[in-house]
């Protein structure tokens, strides 16, 4: 049996390093493996929880599927398609918020960072969008789902709601329960001016983040204002506990250059960061510049673009609208 992978970005403008190196880079890995059928979904229904310019989103997506492709995933291979194009998603979405609990996405800890202290302002879609994520996955009958480790909460919350629905029903492995992908190491990448925060496109500052469409100039500057501390690299993991912005940065490098934690501090013990900062510029320079060149190139065919999406939502609609009739059978409609 084939593993049915699936995993979503949001088209909300400025994919950056952590999404890269938490999840795309390994969507790439996948999408290489014969072994698994992959869907990449461009989450635009959950873009939309916090407010969008409506052309400026249509713009995101582009580039979202720009990205994908700059970052080698093969779209004959895979299926890239926008959630909104395949109206299962959001009807799934309603039904299954039908079976979750709301003590169940009370506990969700994104929600509270992303609505911050004026919870009652933020829309409903902030609170209730895990529900919608679990209608993404289950709608294609996913083995596993490749993730940044911020995402792992609501992961957990999509196999709960697949087995209370296949419980509630009586309607044994109707929903696979899916399992996460998340890399041991490196599954979040953190600010670049704060390692207790995750990069994030929404984080105000640019220079808290690289963008994969960054050219060499601002790669250089961002790490250059990178903050670490003062103290030289060490000789252990174990040392870098208490320093999280060195951690970070020495993370990066390592995930870029596919070594350990370990065998990156071996190579740089004792060197101040001065110096291990031109190491680590010069292999983003040499990782994310093809691919931010590659962005750019793509995003100039817009035709060529919404033809791989338009692919990519009939094949999704086909699988989709097969697992929804089933599920109005089940209910009773
Ligand atoms: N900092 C990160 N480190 C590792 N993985 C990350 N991901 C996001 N940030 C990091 C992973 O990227 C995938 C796509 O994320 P998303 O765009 O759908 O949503 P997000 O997690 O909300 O991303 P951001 O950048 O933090 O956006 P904003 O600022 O809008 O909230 C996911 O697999 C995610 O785990």
């Amino acid at each position: 049996m084939k593993k049915k992978i699936f995993s979503g970005v949001q088209p909300t403008g400025n994919l950056h390093l952590g999404n890269y190196l938490g999840a795309i880079k390994n969507f790439v890995t996948l999408n290489n493996d014969d072994e698994n059928d992959c869907i990449f979904c461009v989450v635009d229904l959950h873009a939309i929880t916090v407010s969008q310019d409506p052309t400026i989103l249509r713009e995101n997506i582009r580039e979202t599927v720009a990205t994908f492709i700059a970052s080698g995933i093969d779209p004959k291979k895979s299926i890239i398609f926008n959630q909104s194009q395949v109206s299962a998603h959001s009807e799934a979405a309603w039904i299954l918020s039908c079976i979750a609990r709301m003590g169940w996405l009370s506990r969700m800890t994104q929600f509270k960072e992303k609505a911050g202290k004026d919870k009652e302002k933020a829309s409903v879609g902030l609170y209730s969008y895990p529900i919608l994520m679990a209608a993404d996955i289950l709608l294609y009958d996913s083995t596993h789902v490749p993730v940044g480790n911020d995402q792992k909460q609501h992961l957990e919350l999509c196999r709960d709601i697949a087995q209370k629905f296949n419980n509630d029903y009586r309607v044994d492995n109707f929903f696979k329960v899916p399992e996460p992908l998340i890399q041991k190491e490196f599954s979040r990448i953190m600010s670049l001016k704060d390692g207790s925060k995750k990069m994030s496109k929404s984080e105000l500052s640019d220079l808290s983040r690289i963008n994969l469409t960054d050219e060499k100039d601002q790669i250089l500057n961002k790490i250059k204002k990178a903050k670490t501390d003062s103290l030289p690299i060490p000789s252990t993991v174990k040392e870098l506990n208490s320093r999280p912005e060195a951690r970070n940065l020495i993370g990066i490098y390592s995930s870029l250059a596919n070594l350990t934690l370990e065998n990156s501090i071996q190579d740089f013990t004792g060197k101040n960061f001065s110096e291990f900062k031109e190491k680590l510029s010069q292999i983003l320079i040499d990782k994310i510049g093809p691919i931010s060149k590659e962005i750019k190139r793509l995003l100039k065919d817009k035709s060529y673009l919404d033809k791989i999406l338009d692919d990519g939502c009939k094949k999704a609609e086909n699988i989709a609208s097969a697992k929804i009739k089933e599920i109005h059978d089940i209910v009773g409609f």
